[in-house]
């Protein structure tokens, strides 16, 4: 795979990548937590604040009716992005988290029974963790999860095992955020509806950096966060399939989300709005509407191109620093931008900070990924994570701060 992206252009399109840290430049290595903003995204948002804002569905009057038509465009280009058959599946809410808990407390309260099984992996964040324990704890439901083996890899000999009639939903991240992981959804999917149960994608690192068909998938559900594909916080994405989006109650009661009420009771709009109680984060969705265009404008597969080169390189040279031990997988085409490690028995977050101090930004704990750090036998690992604008030289830089670090700790 060979690069197409002009990453000096790309850099110049991101305002914040100018800026210095402890008077070093910054060299932003955290992009899988979120990533950094070009300002398209930023001019769209300030233009919109300047000249448009007005509550949306609303109004008749010309500024209410223009935000509407800004905020269901944004809509329109999300649903493009990931080809989704309607923008009527294009459900907005504030994050991945969110999109998670609307399945799991509208879906799964409504269909989960006592004994039903909710399958999971070892290496999903929590936040498709949490939400499931919390449905089957009131549905007797039960949470199992596929392993993970040492390398990073899922192991999909344990679906013939762990995949019977009793599940009745398979929920998996296409991408790890601590393995870096590129997780075989294909082939889960296939089988999972073999055996009748719905996927739910955790789309939070697949969607922003690896080419993404709803429909060429054949999922469920899919949820992302807008905040870590160049838009801003506060919005996030469930895609769902409108039978099953038709068929799901509400998840929160308000204004917008009705038909008609009265003091007996109400009747709920229609999708997608039936799921987008009160006034929804208009600004944001039309910050991530310029987002998806900016995107678009590089191209799903030069993303792609560009992570799979920097990971191969960063492989390479992390593999060459004595005492350090590299997480997931060691085949680039099998990982996204993500390089997780630990050092030698240097804490993580002491590691941070000696980098942080020579203007290098990463991220260290357990990344919201608590059982599989379990699982792989630490507390907590350092990770650099990369995308559209991050250079290679950056990560000569980060191989230059590691070995500062060994020297102050004698390593
Ligand atoms: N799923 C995955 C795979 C994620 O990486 C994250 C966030 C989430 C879900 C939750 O996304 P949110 O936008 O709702 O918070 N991951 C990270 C991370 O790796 N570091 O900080 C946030």
């Amino acid at each position: 795979m060979n690069s197409t992206l002009d990453v000096a252009k790309v850099r110049a399109d991101f305002p914040i990548l100018q800026r210095r840290v402890h008077d070093k430049p910054l060299v932003f290595l955290d992009s899988a937590a979120s990533s950094q903003k070009p300002t398209c995204v930023i001019e769209a948002m300030n233009d919109y604040y300047r000249t448009t804002h007005a509550n949306v569905h609303r109004g008749v009057h010309t500024l209410s009716e223009e935000a509407t038509a800004l905020y269901e465009g944004a809509r329109k280009k999300i649903a493009k992005f990931i080809n989704a058959k309607s923008s009527r599946e294009i459900i907005y809410t504030r994050n991945t988290t969110e999109s998670i808990n609307l399945v799991a407390f509208t879906w799964g309260r409504a269909n989960l029974r006592a004994g039903d099984e909710v399958l999971l992996t070892e290496s999903e964040h929590h936040s498709n963790i949490v939400p499931w324990q919390m449905v089957a704890k009131e549905t007797g439901a039960i949470v199992r999860y596929l392993p993970v083996d040492a390398h990073g890899y899922l192991d999909t000999s344990a679906l013939d095992s762990m995949l019977t009639s009793k599940t009745k939903l398979v929920g998996i991240a296409s991408m790890s955020n601590v393995l870096g992981t590129i997780m075989p959804i294909e082939q889960v999917i296939q089988r999972a509806h073999a055996m009748g149960a719905l996927v739910l994608i955790d789309g939070a690192q697949g969607v922003p950096h690896l080419p993404t068909d709803v429909q060429a998938l054949d999922c469920d559900f899919m949820a992302f966060s807008g905040h870590k594909m160049c838009g801003p916080t506060g919005i996030g994405v469930l895609w769902g399939r409108r039978d099953l989006l038709e068929e799901m109650p509400p998840f929160m009661g308000g204004g917008d989300m009705i038909r008609k009420v009265t003091f007996e009771g109400a009747e709920w709009n229609e999708l997608p709005w039936k799921f987008e109680a009160g006034t929804p984060a208009i600004a944001e969705a039309i910050g991530l509407g310029a987002a998806v265009d900016y995107l678009a404008g590089l191209g799903m597969s030069a993303v792609r191109a560009h992570e799979h080169e920097t990971i191969a390189y960063a492989l390479e040279r992390l593999s060459e620093i004595p005492g350090l031990t590299l997480i997931g997988p060691d085949d680039a085409n099998r990982r996204g931008g993500v390089a997780t490690f630990t050092l030698d028995n240097i804490h993580p977050h002491d590691l941070a900070d000696i980098l942080d101090h020579e203007g290098i930004a990463i991220r260290a704990g357990h990344h919201c990924a608590q059982p599989l750090h379990q699982k792989l036998g630490i507390v907590a690992s350092s990770r650099a994570s990369f995308y559209i604008y991050t250079l290679r030289e950056e990560i000569d830089q980060l191989v230059d701060g590691l070995y500062k670090a060994k020297a102050i700790f004698k390593r």
